[in-house]
């Protein structure tokens, strides 16, 4: 049995869709005999049992901090200068109360500002990117050089990226709104780009990517960005491993068993599992299109509904019709609350995912083979939809956010149409799925785990006053 392996902090951005992939990826370094402490805040605690049962505790341990208090409203650049200003004088104290502290500081993009920290302990610190490659090159482009769109009302104005690999265009809206500076004065905003630019300034970086799906971007960071082949590609990280992932982000909100049967009782290929991720909320006028298309298509499906949270409680989100749930008897299956989605997507019945597009539903809908019916929403959603439908040729686009929402007999033939066995979307979604398992089943992202994991081994231990 090889010797133990270094310490290092794992600090995930406390929201399911960072947290995630955090979690199956430091399973995956505890499999590989690193030691662990993992940041987590109270109400993120419960998903580390999963960990605590499979490893010992003396090679993962947690560091509880507080939370910061709801914000009024969503407010992503507030909301990370909070977190730093709670976290960065307890994690100091933290640091230089340990005889033999972590050797790196390994934490998420949005995170930045761990690298100030990092510096001061004398520590390396790497990023741990939730996102694409690719939207991770965006980000680097914006936060370079601000958007000055003068015109908050030029919506569809487009903008060019000819620095990135294929060189991506976008109409305004889709850009996330915090990069279209309409007052540089906004001290969050500067915040956020200062945060995300010390990113640049990190030992290294870790993609929940593979090499097949992202190369050209990978290198174009590796050569144009970083300037160091410190990048590694390691996913799709899937829990898997030897964990359970029946309760993988939280407990199925209905009965494991009852939703497993009522797959069973589908044909192969024949049932759209329906998600918009952990957080997005539908409009009225997204729920009434998604609701009616749905029931006009005749198809099965499973739809993870969301339920707005109290800070998101608006004039304007959708509610399950009236009589849908009884329309749609013995065709639908409705999960209010938190389903078991990646074991829904790997169920033979399950032949296409209708999918804002986070990251982590991509990857997942890419690894198990279906066909992606794709609505992205906001954030790094319109890039993730380019590569599946643009590059990949595993998608097919629905609508974009609250700018393009198609009608309900569009989308009722497009729910049909994805589930038609001869198109070539479901060809291309089995062969991509082949390139996901092998690269983490031996291939290329289990040799950058590898390569990984030895270069934190060599990480020499801080003496605490060497800066790096
Ligand atoms: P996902 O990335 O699919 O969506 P968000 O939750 O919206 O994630 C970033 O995090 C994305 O790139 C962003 O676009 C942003 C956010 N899940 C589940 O198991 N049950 C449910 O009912 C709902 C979700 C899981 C799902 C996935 C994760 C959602 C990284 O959108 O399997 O792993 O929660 O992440």
């Amino acid at each position: 049995m090889s010797a133990a392996g270094q310490h290092i902090l794992v600090y995930p951005f406390p929201t399911s869709g960072h947290f995630i992939p955090f979690l199956d990826l430091t399973h995956r370094l505890l499999n590989r005999r690193l030691t662990v402490t993992v940041l987590v805040t109270p109400n993120n605690l419960h998903l580390l049992d999963p960990l605590l049962t499979r490893h010992a505790s003396s090679s993962l341990h947690h560091l509880l901090l507080p939370d910061m208090d709801p914000l009024p409203a969503p407010n992503l650049p507030a909301r990370l200068r909070r977190l730093r200003d709670l976290h960065y004088p307890a994690l100091l104290q933290w640091f230089q109360s340990l005889t033999s502290p972590p050797v790196a500081i390994f934490s998420d993009f949005f995170l930045g500002w761990t690298q100030s920290l990092a510096s001061e302990l004398g520590l390396r610190r790497i990023v741990f990117s939730p996102s694409s490659s690719f939207s991770y090159s965006l980000n680097m482009s914006l936060c370079r050089e601000s958007l000055r769109i003068d015109d908050p009302q030029a919506e569809k104005q487009t903008l060019s990226f000819p620095d990135i690999p294929n060189s991506p265009k976008y109409p305004a809206y889709q850009i996330n709104s915090i990069y279209r500076t309409y007052k540089d004065a906004d001290p969050d905003k500067e915040f956020y780009r200062r945060n995300w630019l010390q990113n640049l300034e990190s030992w290294g970086v870790v993609f929940n990517t593979f090499s097949d799906l992202e190369a050209i971007y990978i290198d174009h960071l590796k050569k144009e960005i970083m300037g160091h082949d410190r990048i590694w590609a390691v996913g799709p990280v899937l829990g898997d491993d030897g964990l359970d992932t029946t309760n993988r982000g939280g407990s199925s909100s209905v009965p494991f068993q009852e939703l497993v049967a009522w797959l069973d009782s589908r044909d192969d290929n024949s049932v759209v599992y329906v998600s918009f991720g952990s957080h997005y909320v539908l409009t009225l006028k997204q729920m009434d299109v998604v609701a009616s298309g749905l029931e006009e298509s005749g198809v099965n499906f499973v739809w993870s509904v969301r339920e707005p949270k109290a800070s998101q409680v608006s004039r304007d989100h959708g509610v399950i019709p009236d009589g849908f749930e009884d329309r749609v008897a013995g065709k639908g299956f409705l999960i209010k609350g938190w389903a078991p989605q990646l074991a829904v997507l790997r169920h033979r019945a399950v032949g296409a995912f209708l999918t804002h597009c986070g990251w982590n539903s991509t990857l997942e809908g890419i690894a198990a083979g279906v066909v992606m019916l794709t609505w992205p929403m906001g954030a790094d959603q319109f890039t993730n939809t380019k590569l599946l439908v643009d590059e990949c040729g595993v998608g097919i686009r629905v609508g974009e956010s609250t700018q393009n929402i198609p009608e309900s007999s569009t989308l009722a033939r497009m729910l049909v149409e994805s589930l038609d066995g001869s198109r070539a979307e479901r060809s291309q979604a089995k062969m991509l799925s082949e390139e996901a398992l092998n690269a983490v089943n031996g291939g290329t992202s289990d040799n950058d785990l590898g390569s990984l994991v030895k270069a934190i081994n060599e990480i020499k231990p801080s003496t605490g006053s060497n800066k790096i």
